[in-house]
């Protein structure tokens, strides 16, 4: 590994990894790439961190970014309204989904609107492996640049309290992984879709997502802005909205948290 700040090329990438800034530790690799972002830098840099001191997850929460983990954040310059920056999320958590996937034998199931889990060790039970945050800039009903953030547990302790609910890789494949090759595939795959996106529109991507949820067809309750929403989850549409049909009628849900009350 070279040493923090140095630039790494990696000509596999078309758009995405590009450039790629490694950090050895920084608050968070959101802050950077929108300083990066506003400084000019083009769209596919990647900025990665060993340790971030102030990883953030949505809502201001707080994530976990320990040493052995892959902390990762990407500069988007898309052509979309701030409507649709869901559709950023399902292409970042689609690309963390295929490449681990692609690389371990894992299953691996996208849980609305941000998160890949996979299935543990013992079987029973669905834990989170990686979270998505989209964070977008945007001016004149246009985003200016959208900063799309992959936290992935790889070798990374998981703190006691959440250990009901998150897990890391090396605790699922009894193994120490390289990051690298695991970064290297989710460029990959996040190039591959951010170019389907940009060539087909959400199609193609938002058929995957649907195929790999672990929501649809379940019963759920949705904490979201509008309060508490029970019912089974429809369909995701095409700007990552959850269809939620409810006792009132169906409804739209745009972001939230998800408790499955059925089994996955
Ligand atoms: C997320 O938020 O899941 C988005 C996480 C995005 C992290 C990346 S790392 C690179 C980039 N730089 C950053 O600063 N952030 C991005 P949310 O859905 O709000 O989930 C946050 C919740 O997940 C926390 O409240 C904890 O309960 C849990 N959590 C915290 N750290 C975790 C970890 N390492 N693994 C699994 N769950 C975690």
């Amino acid at each position: 590994m070279k040493k923090a700040g140095t630039r790494i090329s990696d000509r596999s990438s078309r758009i995405i990894g590009r450039k790629i800034f490694r950090y050895v530790k920084i608050t968070s690799t959101q802050d950077k790439a929108k300083r990066f972002a506003q400084k000019g830098l083009p769209e596919g840099t990647a900025i990665i961190a060993e340790i971030q001191t102030q990883g953030k997850g949505r809502l201001g929460r707080k994530w976990v970014s320990p040493q052995g983990g892959i902390w990762l954040s990407v500069i988007l310059r898309p052509e979309i309204t701030p409507l649709e920056t869901p559709k950023m999320t399902m292409i970042g958590g689609l690309a963390v989904a295929r490449a681990i996937a692609g690389l371990f034998r894992l299953e691996v199931k996208l849980k609305w609107p941000n998160d890949v889990l996979i299935r543990t060790i013992t079987g029973s039970e669905f834990k989170k492996i990686c979270g998505v945050l989209t964070e977008a800039v945007s001016g004149g009903g246009r985003v200016n640049y959208v900063i799309t953030g992959m936290g992935i547990n790889v070798n990374n302790r998981i703190p006691p309290a959440l250990r009901d609910q998150a897990i890391s890789l090396r605790e699922a494949t009894g193994r120490n992984l390289s990051r690298l090759k695991l970064l290297r595939k989710v460029l990959e795959e996040f190039d591959k879709c951010y170019w389907d996106f940009k060539s087909q529109g959400m199609g193609p991507i938002l058929k995957e997502c649907k195929g790999m949820s672990a929501v649809l067809d379940k019963e759920v309750k949705i904490e979201c802005a509008d309060g508490i929403i029970e019912g089974k989850a429809l369909d995701i549409d095409e700007y990552g909205a959850l269809i939620v049909e409810t006792e009132e009628g169906r409804k739209r849900v745009v972001a939230g948290d998800v408790m499955l009350l059925s089994k996955m």
